[in-house]
């Protein structure tokens, strides 16, 4: 099975390229530049981005959409973590939480689409927001976050984000869904 992952983001595309492939499906990028709806849950962002992908596509697709909220900061980046990225970076995060309770979320939603209705898929991983930035890989706000559990950021450690990533939990209900029909 092939079905298109709607994304300009490399990393998310090869997080799920290497999940969906133990499904047997196979996925192409198509990095269309979506506008996102103003809301304040990824499940709603998703489904308004698949259905736009789908009227400039018109084949199966998804696309996902996530989120690093912080309840300190009442949620905040939540839907604007990649705006917030690109105009604070992750020195301007760990700045806003000095001296704040550094509990987090990731939060993912994948909305799948073949034209009529549009499937949703969720998964999420709590943790902690680190005191400094630390390690290469992964990508986006992995460099500062801390699973459950765990001591290493994401980005130390990225092999922890296939088993127990919000991304990755998102997708394994996907693969198991679409492997089903
Ligand atoms: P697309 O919308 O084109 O898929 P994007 O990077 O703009 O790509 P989002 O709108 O979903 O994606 O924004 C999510 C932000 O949260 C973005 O800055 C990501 O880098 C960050 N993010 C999402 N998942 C992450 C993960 O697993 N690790 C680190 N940061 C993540």
């Amino acid at each position: 099975m092939e079905i298109c992952f709607s994304t300009t983001n490399n990393g998310k595309f090869s997080e799920a390229q290497k999940i969906l492939n133990k499904y047997g499906i196979n996925i192409t990028q198509a990095p269309l530049p979506l506008e996102e709806k103003r809301s304040e849950s990824v499940e709603e962002i998703a489904e308004g981005c698949a259905l736009r992908a789908y009227s400039i596509l018109r084949k199966p697709l998804f696309v996902e959409d996530s989120g690093l909220f912080v309840p300190a900061l009442n949620g905040f980046p939540g839907a604007y973590s990649a705006w917030v990225l690109k105009k604070l970076g992750n020195e301007g995060v760990l700045r806003l939480l000095e001296g704040k309770n550094r509990e987090a979320e990731f939060r993912c939603a994948i909305a799948f689409t073949e034209g009529k209705e549009v499937r949703l898929f969720t998964g999420s991983v709590g943790g902690r927001v680190s005191e400094s930035i630390r390690g290469n890989g992964g990508f986006g706000y992995d460099p500062v976050f801390i699973p459950e559990g765990e001591e290493k950021t994401f980005a130390e450690e990225p092999s922890l984000k296939d088993s127990l990533s919000h991304r990755a939990r998102a997708l394994q209900k996907f693969g198991e869904s679409l492997s089903k029909r």
